[in-house]
């Protein structure tokens, strides 16, 4: 006979649940609570002290730690684990239906004592999800009541639950225990007045405490996941310089994630969070040179990432500024030997691997957290339209993609000048568009005569075109959407402007 062994906190389904198994030929076994409320609705059930033959002692914190459950749970279908079981009278459990002590909403109580908290940590439960969870091949474990009617179908419809099905409620189990675990870990550290960053022991583990966070009163340590891209600030080696900040590591994230869009040799010169230059084509070199030439002012202090080796000549023009970090694919033995001549410069290396970003982006809010995908959209020939009568030439073709993936890593509301090997100028994080194209037409001057302009998102009015125009811009890439659009096209039309529509934005706030 089949058995299915019940024991939950939480009881909701279970009666029906309970039911259809007893139904469909199970013996039910139960815990103490768990084995009147399915007797109280006329469910024959075998109580668990009667499979091991031991009552629950210790106020119930041992109730199934036992291995009559637990080898009944652990052996596999096979003639050795089924002779050993017999030998020592042990039957096979096949279904497990289990969830735990409210540890959760124990502690969130409000004067909730210490020794209740502690009592409601569950010790049998999670050792009886996870054996069954382990032994998937044969054994069904069902930790959330949502999937009580699965179950049940497959049952009645196969005879069996799929072992596919099996296999994905044993995830789900080993998720569930091990955020179970990490609420518990975080309560305790909690209780013994450590430093409470543990929210995320699940994958993440500490790789440093940092001396302080985006202001030296701000504690702060960095977390590497262990389920982590390896081409990432998290893996990257560290050759020479002080010890990483806070922000250098949020800013080398950022400048890495602006890198990993070019195919052909870029510098991209990064400055809280945003490019204040970046440079492409040539070689590393030429491209710093260009990034430089983007702002030099800006580029003080700031972190530089390449995509090709830095070599001597690099090296030499590197030392010529204060920099707070380089990072490329690698360093050759010259161009190490002149940097390291500054105590504090750090210089990293990261691996540079092909791998495609299929990172969420996480970002934490008071109480919870918000999950994204990665905008890893990029522009093809096919997803643009031209919408003004004058066509974008092709240089201005080249600058209006460059633009374009600049605008991307810019905080909104983004504006970018650009030709077609370097930024020129840009207008980052302003509460309107204007304001930000004002920015970064000033910055250009006189170089924005010729050049392009990009927009993260569309143009709620004309007035940007307008003030393109004046500056001299010559074309414009803008997602396009607004409803006043045909103003912004009639304006470019006015003054010559090629404006190219994406179809696509790139909020980044
Ligand atoms: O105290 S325990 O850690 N010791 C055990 O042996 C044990 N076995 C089951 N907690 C244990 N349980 C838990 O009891 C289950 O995880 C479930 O949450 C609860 C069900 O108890 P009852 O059926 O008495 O309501």
């Amino acid at each position: 006979m089949k058995r299915a062994l019940i024991s939950v906190s939480d009881k909701t389904g279970v009666v029906d649940f309970a039911k259809e198994l007893s139904q469909l030929g199970f013996e039910i076994i139960s815990t103490g609570g768990t084995k009147k409320a399915l007797e109280n609705s006329g469910i024959d059930v075998i109580g668990v002290e009667e499979i091991t033959g031991f009552p629950e002692i210790l106020e119930g914190r041992l109730k199934t730690l036992h291995p009559n459950v637990h080898g009944g749970l652990l052996a596999k279908r096979i003639p050795e684990h089924e002779t050993q079981i017999q030998e020592h009278g042990i039957s096979p459990i096949d279904i497990v239906c289990v969830n735990l002590y409210p540890f959760q909403q124990t502690i969130a109580k409000k004067d909730v004592t210490e020794e209740e908290a502690i009592e409601n940590i569950d010790i049998g439960g999670p050792t009886m999800l996870r054996a069954a969870a382990k032994n998937f091949e044969y054994v069904t474990v069902v930790v959330d009541a949502n999937d009580y009617a699965n179950v049940v179908a497959e049952l009645k419809e196969q005879g069996k639950v799929s072992t596919e099905t099996n296999k994905a409620l044993a995830a789900k189990v080993f998720r569930h225990t091990a955020a179970y675990d990490a609420q518990i870990a975080a309560y305790m550290t909690n209780l013994v007045g450590e430093e409470n960053p543990e929210k995320v022991t699940y994958t993440y583990e500490l790789k440093q405490t940092l001396r302080y966070g985006e202001n030296p009163h701000q504690k702060a340590s960095f977390y590497k996941d262990a389920l982590g891209s390896s081409f990432s600030i998290a893996h990257a080696t560290q050759l020479h310089g002080k010890e990483l900040s806070y922000n250098n590591i949020h800013d080398a994230d950022a400048a890495l994630q602006m890198v990993k869009d070019f195919d052909e040799p870029v510098a991209v010169a990064v400055k809280h969070m945003n490019p204040c230059g970046i440079g492409v084509g040539g070689s590393a070199f030429e491209a710093f040179k260009k990034a430089y030439e983007a702002d030099s002012k800006s580029i003080f202090g700031g972190i530089i990432a390449f995509n090709r080796p830095v070599d001597k000549e690099t090296a030499q023009l590197l030392h010529e500024i204060f920099l707070e970090i380089v990072i490329a694919p690698s360093f050759t033995q010259e161009a190490l030997e002149i940097l390291t001549t500054k105590k504090n410069i750090r210089l990293l290396t990261v691996p540079f691997t092909e791998e495609k970003k299929t990172e969420k982006v996480l970002t934490s809010v008071e109480g919870g957290l918000l999950i994204q995908d990665q905008d890893t959209y990029t522009l093809t020939n096919a997803s643009v339209k031209v919408v003004t009568k004058r066509e974008p030439s092709e240089q201005e073709w080249e600058a209006l993609k460059l633009a374009w993936k600049v605008v991307k890593h810019v905080k909104s509301n983004a504006i970018v000048v650009s030709n077609h090997e370097r930024t020129l100028g840009i207008g980052a994080g302003q509460m309107n568009r204007v304001g930000a194209a004002e920015i970064a037409l000033t910055q250009a001057g006189e170089l924005a005569k010729g050049a392009v302009l990009s927009s993260d998102a569309f143009f709620p009015m004309d007035d940007t075109v307008e003030a393109a125009a004046k500056a001299g811009i010559t074309a414009i890439i803008q997602p396009g959407g607004s409803i006043r659009d045909e103003d912004s096209i009639k304006k470019a039309d006015e003054y010559g402007i090629a404006m190219v529509f994406t179809g696509i934005r790139h909020f980044k706030h």
